[in-house]
């Protein structure tokens, strides 16, 4: 930032050197106004702090001060602008300050933003003294309808959470307001289609993302419809005192299961190792920087596995079967209702939430945890619609022992 601030002198000056013509004394006012509003614009923003670096948006002259209002929606962040590479000096500057988390909000291009994630301490406990976080990743369209029953479970344990939103870049709502759990914690994205490719790459930007924050120690991915089943601390200490990561994958011979491998993939997948499994995962922080710097599987998908091969239902059971599988536990900690067949899930309307239904997510099934058999073997549920929202505010406190 200091660099771009100090470059429009040295041009003047060469200017001056050169011949003073008008048109040289124009170029010079208008570099002059150049300056003073970068300047201005500069200045404001460093006090507001709202964001680390400035965006695209503010660079543009002809604006003054965006917001982000319904009519102008934020440019993409890929748009490749000149100021983008050193902007990603201030950042850089900013991170080596290792006790600080960093900003949601960045200017890093995915290479270099998964390439820093890569680099970042896999443990860092004995060196630091904060306390170990869980990442909580929503991966969402647009807005997130049960935010008011997650800023319930969030209440009061500052500090021991971190929150990153990745939402569709067309998505125009409103900021999260200040005091809101989710406000500035929405990250750089990219388009996603549901089922395809993108979609690989926007949970491996949300993790890239929630590594630059060395305290955190376990990654949840969520959707816009997700609920939790138990309170913070339960959640929590599951996550973090837990042996296993928790990717489901299973080999499902059919052709939605086997079906779906190319044998184009050989040698480097084969398939017998070929797996299927929800893409809702939770990973410890060793197997989030291997999936972030994944350069021989991820590839291979990218080209061999399109359109109805939904890559988001493979990429990951298939890489932690081949690298990882003995510190998985192969299942999900997300409960979905598949009961009716189909390629969609259950969706539950309003009238579907009861406390038993709550009861039944919560322990009707028994499973593995750290070498014990346990009842709690789903931590979240989806695909909950945003009519639920009251119900699952007015039942939480008392099924879920939310803090009333
Ligand atoms: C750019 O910054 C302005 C003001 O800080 C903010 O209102 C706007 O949403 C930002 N744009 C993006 C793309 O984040
Ligand atoms: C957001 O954009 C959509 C189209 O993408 C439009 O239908 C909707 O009205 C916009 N929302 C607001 C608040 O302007
Ligand atoms: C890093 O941050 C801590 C507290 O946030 C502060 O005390 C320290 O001076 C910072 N160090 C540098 C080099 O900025
Ligand atoms: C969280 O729920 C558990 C039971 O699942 C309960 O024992 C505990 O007291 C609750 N914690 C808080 C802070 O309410
Ligand atoms: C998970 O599946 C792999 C094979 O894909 C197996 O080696 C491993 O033991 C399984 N883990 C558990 C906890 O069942
Ligand atoms: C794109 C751009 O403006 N790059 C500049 C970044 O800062 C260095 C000086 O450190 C310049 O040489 C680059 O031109």
């Amino acid at each position: 930032m200091k660099q771009q601030e100090h470059k429009p002198p040295t041009s003047i000056l060469k200017l001056f050197k050169d011949q003073f013509s008008f048109f040289n004394y124009l170029s010079f006012v208008l570099l002059l106004g150049f300056g003073l509003t970068f300047g201005a614009i500069a200045g404001r923003s460093m006090i507001s702090d709202k964001y680390f670096i400035f965006n695209t948006t503010q660079f543009s002259l002809s604006q003054p001060l965006p917001s982000l209002s319904p009519l102008s929606p934020p440019p993409p962040l890929s748009t490749t602008s000149s100021l983008e590479e050193n902007d990603t000096k201030v950042q850089t500057k900013g991170l080596k300050n290792y006790s600080k988390p960093p900003k949601a909000l960045h200017h890093m291009k995915d290479k270099e933003l998964l390439w820093k994630a890569s680099r970042v301490p896999r443990i860092q406990q004995s060196t630091y003294k904060q306390a170990s976080k869980v990442a909580f990743m929503f991966l969402t369209r647009g807005r997130l309808p049960l935010a008011p029953l997650w800023e319930k479970f969030f209440k009061g344990h500052e500090g021991l959470y971190s929150i990153y939103v990745h939402s569709n870049p067309s998505y125009n709502g409103s900021i999260e307001p200040e005091g809101s759990v989710f406000h500035g914690r929405r990250i750089p994205s990219k388009e996603v289609q549901w089922g395809e490719f993108s979609l690989i790459e926007a949970e491996r930007r949300l993790l890239a993302n929630a590594l630059l924050d060395f305290t955190n120690q376990r990654f949840v991915l969520l959707s816009e419809s997700c609920i939790p089943l138990f309170n913070f601390s339960t959640i929590y200490s599951y996550l973090i005192d837990s042996t296993k990561t928790f990717v489901e994958l299973y080999d499902d011979p059919s052709n939605v299961g086997r079906g779906r491998y190319n044998h184009r993939m050989r040698p480097i997948i084969e398939l017998d190792q070929w797996r299927k499994g929800s893409q809702w995962f939770e990973v410890d922080r060793d197997l989030a920087i291997e999936i972030v710097s994944d350069r021989k599987y991820f590839p291979v998908f990218g080209r061999f596995c399109k359109d109805s091969c939904y890559g988001d239902e493979h990429y990951l059971p298939t890489f932690v079967n081949i690298r990882f599988a003995e510190k998985n536990s192969n299942r999900t900690l997300t409960w979905v209702d598949w009961s009716r067949g189909g390629p969609h899930p259950t969706k539950f309307l309003k009238a579907y939430v009861t406390i038993e239904l709550l009861k039944r997510l919560r322990s009707g099934s028994n499973c593995e945890y750290n070498g014990k058999i346990t009842d709690i073997c789903h931590l979240f549920a989806r695909k909950f619609l945003p009519s639920t929202l009251d119900r699952l505010l007015w039942f939480a406190p008392k099924v879920m022992s939310f803090n009333p």
